[in-house]
């Protein structure tokens, strides 16, 4: 991969150079320096979810890719690959029991593939072999005390297994919900979840963080206990200080003015973080980036205000979050992580000073300007110029493509049947 990445930098390197002092001196004449742009991107990545490299599906189908990942340690090895093209993906994030193995063994995979550990994302929504209770009806918030406790054990093992690789934070979402009016009491479904993820919260280690995850409806088709992010909100208002909200750009619905509610989460210091995607109708789990790239933008907008002006308690973590059905996962994944480092560096070109005098003096359309000649801007050349300069591909996918990497894997790994999900 290395020589890959040599060879096809050497052919775009010179004119990179060209693009990268064109949109320098562009910028300078907004009195923005390039390189300190570019210096701010080199620094941002975006944590992999250890599913996103096998081949996705819908609840209709699965039609498995070449070379798909087998277990924990061959995804590591593609999440390392999207990491060395791209410079934008340091960490991997494990799904438990998916990913269970030895955590010595999971920790030496790390240090080989330079990867480090990001949040532990538990799995009370399925069934595992020889499990003694079913969640078809729910998991931390079921009516069966010996199921949610169950599901507190997995969770609180989820913490132990990460505590052991060097993970900071849990991720739990739960598919508890009812498909039917009168199924469920909300208020009582409620509380069993509260009470439950108390139990999961007194386990947490002192530097860890808890994050919860809304989402509107699916697998439940009438209502889901975590519906949205009020609810959200009052979790981690009842858990404690180490609880905060996960914001899943697929799990609301259309139209809805997610920007605005991370300005309400960064507000009230209750955003724990992001799972990148996009979406056309529901939970698409598509491309980051690939239905409404101007909506990524007006989010990073939100997080680069809240990081100029130093917002109290702001540390948002970021994940990909995506099924890939029709592409290669990996370069989906390279190509979304580039996506999320473009929209931070059109946030970052905002002239703020600029954009707050508008909005004093009530000029819609200044304002709104404001942002689309930030959004308008090909800050291409400023991605590419950092991933050259930390030795990683000026152009990824191409580089992927050239490399041989998926037909090399294929010889190793096994077509996987059809079944399966991977979704999420
Ligand atoms: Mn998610």
């Amino acid at each position: 991969m290395i020589d890959a990445i040599a060879a096809d930098n050497e052919k775009r390197a010179a004119a990179l150079r060209t693009d990268y002092e064109a949109l320098g001196e562009n910028l300078s004449r907004w009195g923005i320096d390039i390189d300190a742009v570019k210096a701010k991107v080199a620094n941002y990545g975006v944590a992999v979810p250890s599913w996103g490299v096998g081949t996705g599906g819908t609840r209709f189908a699965r039609f498995p890719g070449l070379g798909e990942p087998r277990d924990i340690f061959d995804k590591m090895e593609d999440c390392a690959v999207i990491h060395r093209l791209t410079g934008a993906t340091p960490s991997v994030s494990l799904h438990i029991p998916w990913d269970k193995a030895d955590p010595a063994s999971l920790k030496a995979k790390a240090e080989e593939t330079g990867l480090a550990f990001d949040a532990m994302n538990s799995n009370t929504f399925q069934d595992q072999p020889g499990q003694a209770q079913s969640y078809k009806f729910g998991s931390l918030s079921h009516t069966d005390a010996a199921t949610r406790q169950q599901a507190v054990e997995h969770n609180i093992e989820c913490i132990e297994i990460g505590g052991a690789i060097g993970s900071k934070a849990l991720t739990v979402w739960v598919g508890d919900g009812s498909n039917f009016p009168g199924q469920t009491n909300f208020t009582r479904q409620f509380e069993r979840y509260l009470d439950a993820m108390r139990k999961v919260y007194a386990a947490l280690p002192d530097d860890w963080r808890i994050f919860t995850e809304h989402k509107m409806y699916e697998p439940a088709f009438y209502s889901t206990v975590v519906q949205d992010w009020g609810t959200n909100y009052l979790i981690a208002t009842e858990l404690g200080p180490k609880a905060f909200c996960l914001v899943d750009l697929g799990h609301h619905a259309p139209n809805v003015n997610i920007e605005m509610i991370v300005a309400r989460l960064i507000q009230f210091g209750k955003l724990g973080g992001f799972h990148f995607n996009d979406s056309k109708y529901g939970d698409d789990d598509l491309d980051t980036g690939s239905i409404d790239p101007y909506r990524l933008f007006l989010v990073f907008n939100e997080l680069v205000d809240a990081e100029t002006r130093k917002a109290p308690g702001f540390e948002p973590a970021h994940m990909l979050d995506q099924s890939h059905n029709v592409t290669d996962p990996i370069e989906s994944l390279m190509v979304s992580a580039m996506e999320v480092q473009r929209a931070y560096a059109q946030a970052l070109l905002v002239d703020r000073r600029a954009l707050e005098g508008y909005q004093a003096e009530n000029d819609a359309l200044m304002a709104s300007t404001a942002l689309k000649q930030a959004f308008r801007t090909d800050v291409e050349p400023v991605l590419a110029m950092a991933r050259l300069e930390k030795g990683a591909a000026v152009n990824p996918v191409a580089t992927f493509r050239s490399s041989g990497y998926r037909a090399k894997v294929s010889e190793d790994r096994p077509v996987v049947s059809g079944a399966g999900g991977g979704i999420v």
